[in-house]
């Protein structure tokens, strides 16, 4: 079980540096930057479904796609992580609507003018293909209700549906999308606000639970504004008791596209997350619920060409999925899908399009690009994610820099073996020196890398780039040279990223998924 006060106390103290050692040192180490592990500090434990994707809640109007029959599509996925978690929602979530047979027609409904012309139904056939599609991936689904433009009965008529088709692979169903954004998106008038929200949100829930007596609820799936998220789960832990499971944040780290701001070096150093950060884990804590990051990406409006397609934009998912880990978050669900979904959430337009000069096929911040018929192309984004995911299912322990830095990050964890993700988000090459203050017998690193860090193909993690169904083959790994004390040496290329196994047993080391110790 995961002990979330210890955890955020220890994590706390992660962040306490040592004096520089003033010892003499022999000539490797004067480049080299020592990276400490100490596997007997535990700090937490992530989960095995950390890992996720989010798409548009109208994805579900093309009924194949989330099929078992979409094997490449499936493959992709397994690949990625082998229990991922997806998410379905965002701004469409509003726009659907649920049509238990075909005789039922839509609801009447009339958009104002940078809304969907019309409502996307969603069947019960596109359930069934969504669950064959989660048993054949070993995935489970998050899945969102429109509160926007539909009514309580609606929502626990599809509740219903959705609970018992998909069975087992529900982890919880969400009610709206961002609703501190309806005013904007025209969906509220004037004055909507926390406690018309909440109004709304309870009336939806309680018909909810009505028709589905062990509902599973979360929310409120909107970025983490502290005035709305803390009143939501004060309100929700107080009447919903048992069903309300988990507390969800959104998150983008630029934004929009046409900023001059929203550059790839700013993204490699971001810090505004720490905001949401301290938002959820106050909120989580306090209600102790698991606290998730159920829709994030690189920059809003549907990505940045050059910036949120890029080895860059890998880098800092990993990063930022690792981050959010060690502070607690049970998970995060990056957000993606084709241009045309993604228009459809915006207005009918993908700002990205006017920065690249062109109309491009898929938003520039989706993990998965292209369609069945054209074959699918995992992003850069999608290397780091797996990279990320390598660390799921296992005791994150503590690790240290003992000199302060800006362009190194490491992460480790305990399983079988010990593994650290280490990044180099600066230009410069750098030599790290790992400890773990006892022997190792054989350590290797399996690396992310790309020619550039703009490169928007040629990003690999491992000795292949991932194929159009799936397909990866890590290699062995790169063996890391012993130096003094027992410390190996990695070196680390400018903007790239490794995953470090060391093994302190005799067996010979094999790069690849963790397991949970018992
Ligand atoms: C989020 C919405 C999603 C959009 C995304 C974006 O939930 O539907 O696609 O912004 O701006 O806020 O890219």
């Amino acid at each position: 079980m995961f002990h979330r006060r210890h955890f955020l106390l220890s994590s706390l103290g992660l962040l306490a540096t040592l004096a520089p050692t003033t010892a003499a040192t022999p000539r490797w180490s004067d480049a080299a930057t020592a990276l400490d592990i100490d596997p007997a500090r535990p700090i937490g434990t992530i989960p095995a479904n950390m890992m996720g994707l989010s798409y548009e809640s109208t994805q579900l109007g093309e009924p194949d796609f989330f099929s078992e029959a979409n094997t490449d599509l499936a493959g992709l996925f397994k690949t990625l992580s082998p229990r991922g978690s997806l998410r379905l929602g965002g701004n469409t979530s509003e726009f659907t609507y649920f049509q238990p047979e075909g005789s039922v027609g839509a609801p009447v409904w009339s958009p104002a003018p940078t809304q969907p012309g019309e409502l996307t139904p969603i069947t019960p056939r596109a359930l069934h293909n969504l669950r064959g599609f989660l048993d054949a991936t070993g995935w489970t689904c998050i899945y969102g209700l429109n509160l926007g433009t539909g009514t309580p009965e609606r929502a626990a008529q599809e509740a219903r549906a959705v609970t018992q088709i998909l069975g087992p692979t529900l982890d919880y169903l969400q009610i709206g999308n961002e609703a501190n954004n309806y005013i904007r998106y025209r969906l509220r008038p004037a004055g909507w606000d926390p406690s018309a929200y909440l109004a709304e949100w309870f009336t939806f829930a309680r018909a909810i639970i009505a028709q589905v007596p062990d509902a599973k609820l979360a929310g409120p799936d909107l970025y983490a504004d502290r005035a709305w998220v803390t009143r939501f789960a004060e309100r929700a832990q107080r009447e919903l008791g048992s069903h309300l499971v988990a507390l969800t944040d959104h998150y983008y780290a630029e934004g929009p596209p046409a900023s001059p701001q929203a550059t790839i070096e700013n993204l490699l150093h971001d810090t505004q997350v720490d905001d949401s950060i301290a938002v959820m884990s106050e909120v989580g804590a306090a209600a102790r619920l698991p606290y998730r990051m159920t829709e994030v990406n690189s920059c809003y409006q549907g990505g940045k060409p050059g910036v949120s397609d890029t080895l860059g934009s890998a880098l800092w998912a990993a990063n930022l999925t690792l981050r959010l880990a060690a502070r607690g978050f049970a998970g995060v669900n990056f957000h993606g899908g084709s241009a045309r979904q993604i228009k459809a959430s915006l207005g009918g337009t993908l700002p990205g399009d006017a920065v690249a000069k062109t109309g491009a096929a898929d938003s520039y911040y989706t993990p998965i690009a292209g369609t069945a018929a054209t074959g699918y192309r995992a992003r850069p984004i999608f290397a780091g994610m797996m990279l990320a995911d390598r660390m799921a299912g296992t005791t994150l322990v503590a690790s240290r820099f003992p000199a302060p830095q800006t362009d190194l990050l490491a992460y480790a964890a305990a399983s079988e073996r010990i593994h650290a993700v280490v990044l180099n988000v600066g230009q410069e090459t750098r030599t790290v020196s790992i400890g773990l203050g006892t022997p190792v017998s054989s350590a290797t690193a399996l690396r992310l890398t790309g020619a550039r860090v703009d490169a928007t193909t040629g990003v690999r993690f491992g000795a292949t780039e991932i194929g159009a169904n799936g397909d990866w083959s890590p290699g062995p790994g790169e063996p890391l040279p012993r130096v003094r004390d027992e410390r190996r040496l990695l070196t680390m290329p400018p903007t790239s990223a490794a995953l470090v196994t060391l093994d302190p047993g005799a067996s010979a080391t094999r790069p690849g998924r963790t397991q949970t110790p018992a």
